[in-house]
């Protein structure tokens, strides 16, 4: 019998030209205080593929959270963001492989860890919008960006 390798749905067959990307991720004070980073980096590690490599546990200053999160600035949850970003410390990582900042951002889930899917991080782990455990970079610009703010060696 004939394998069905030709009948792979065009909009799966693009997918297929893999791009090795990097991304920025940080698991926030929340996730460390609970002892959830080991839970959360072995969910991004099982990802076929993927390799970490970059990995700090660090407290952030005013100045790299002003940084990361500028484009919120002016906000109502700036402030109150910043206070709890800066609340312990984080673990700061860069993540590569092929589609990793789509990737990372599904095992996330949305920013509101209620209407997250359970399955996902922020669904099975948070209730607070604020403390949704883990941050990982929107696109490409915003990975090389952040990048260079965690990690400047790497830039
Ligand atoms: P993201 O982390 O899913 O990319 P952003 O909209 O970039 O979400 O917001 C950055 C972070 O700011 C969120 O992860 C969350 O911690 C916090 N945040 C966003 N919106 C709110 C809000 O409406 N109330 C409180 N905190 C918020
Ligand atoms: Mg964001």
């Amino acid at each position: 019998m004939d394998t069905p390798c030709n009948l792979v749905p065009p909009h799966i067959a693009d997918k297929e030209h893999l791009v090795s990307q990097r991304t920025l991720v940080l698991l926030k004070p929340d996730a460390v205080r609970r002892g959830l980073t080991g839970e959360i980096i072995s969910r991004i590690e099982r990802k076929a593929g993927w390799q970490i490599t970059a990995l700090e546990l660090r407290t952030l200053d005013q100045d790299t959270l002003e940084q990361h999160y500028g484009e919120h600035k002016g906000k109502p949850f700036y402030e109150p963001l910043v206070e709890f970003m800066a609340s312990g410390p984080v673990v700061a990582m860069i993540v590569e492989g092929e589609r990793v900042i789509e990737g990372l951002r599904a095992l996330a889930g949305p920013t509101d860890p209620i209407a997250a899917a359970p399955g996902s991080i922020r669904g099975d782990y948070g209730v607070i919008v604020r403390e949704n455990l883990i941050h990982a970079s929107d696109s490409e610009e915003s990975a090389e960006r952040e990048v260079k703010i965690f990690f400047p060696g790497r830039a």
